[in-house]
């Protein structure tokens, strides 16, 4: 794992530089979920599946960028999906962006992700590695990650980040967002996911939400790639990760870009999605 971690840390060195000085346009493709893509996109897609091709540990990878497995290791150990750079449309409005990592072993599904790494391209680079029940941070510094603090989240928390199109919400999805806020929560939501989790993880707590909606019934949020990864680091961090009803850990894998609607936060924030979704959603 040792080895796995060194290669996200050198990837992402090369993906700051790249976000730095690399051209943010359109490219002519699209991913496999009809994304265009940017140059960005394909760029550090290219910067991490050259470095991971390399190390013996990993057998396959999937990338958003990419409609399929890649091989790499036939003795390899893990299992890696990634999205190289989410949200990376908002690097061009220099707002931050960030790459997720999901590490599976055996097999690509919420039960094997035995671990996860994100890391937030923002005023600083930073590195969250969910891994043993523990979610630890470091920070680049003169050319190295240096280990900065564990996350723990409270119970609750202040922070609301209600994403997907508020007009497609089911009423009482807006209901539960609006009563969220009428509580005194504060709006803080950039739609970049790896900024906007971060940031909750680091407030000490709060509502991260991209539900089902009229226009994407399975929400938007890809599974491997990015909710079952940061669902890993929530619960690692004393919160929770569902799809209203149920533990995102719990849903099946069809596809290996599925979507899954997802909720991270706080506890109490978790068990008030839950209540208000059993007596409605069915
Ligand atoms: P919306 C970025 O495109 C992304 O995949 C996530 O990073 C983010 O949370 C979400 O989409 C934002 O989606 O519909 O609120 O713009």
């Amino acid at each position: 794992m040792k080895d796995i971690i060194k290669a996200i840390e050198d990837a992402s060195i090369r993906i700051k530089d790249l976000i730095e000085t690399g051209d943010t346009g359109k490219s002519e493709n699209e991913n496999s979920t009809g994304d265009t893509q940017l140059k960005l996109d394909i760029a550090s897609d290219e910067i991490i599946e050259e470095i991971f091709a390399k190390i013996p540990s990993i057998k396959a990878i999937v990338s958003e960028e990419q409609e399929a497995i890649v091989d790499l290791n036939d003795n390899g150990e893990y299992l890696i999906a990634y999205d190289p750079l989410d949200g990376s449309s908002l690097v061009d409005v220099n707002l931050s962006v960030g790459s997720i990592y999901g590490i599976y072993k055996d097999e690509f599904n919420a039960q094997n992700i035995i671990a996860s790494v994100y890391v937030v391209f923002g005023p600083r680079v930073e590195m969250v590695v969910a891994l043993d029940n523990c979610v630890k941070m470091y920070r680049l510094l003169a050319g190295e990650f240096k280990y900065i603090q564990d996350i723990k989240l409270n119970a609750k928390g202040k922070l609301n980040a209600p994403g997907s199109t508020q007009n497609c919400w089911a009423p009482y999805h807006k209901t539960m967002i609006d009563d969220i806020f009428n509580d005194g929560y504060r709006l803080r939501y950039s739609g970049g996911m790896v900024p906007d989790l971060h940031q909750i993880l680091l407030k000490g707590g709060g509502l991260f939400s991209y539900p089902g909606t009229t226009d994407r019934p399975k929400g938007k949020l890809r599974q491997l790639f990015e909710v079952f990864p940061f669902a890993l680091t929530y619960e690692f961090a004393n919160g929770g990760a569902i799809d209203g009803l149920k533990r995102v850990l719990e849903v099946e894998t069809t596809h290996i870009h599925d979507t899954t609607p997802c909720f991270f936060g706080s506890n109490e924030e978790i068990n008030r999605v839950l209540e208000v979704y059993k007596n409605n959603a069915r």
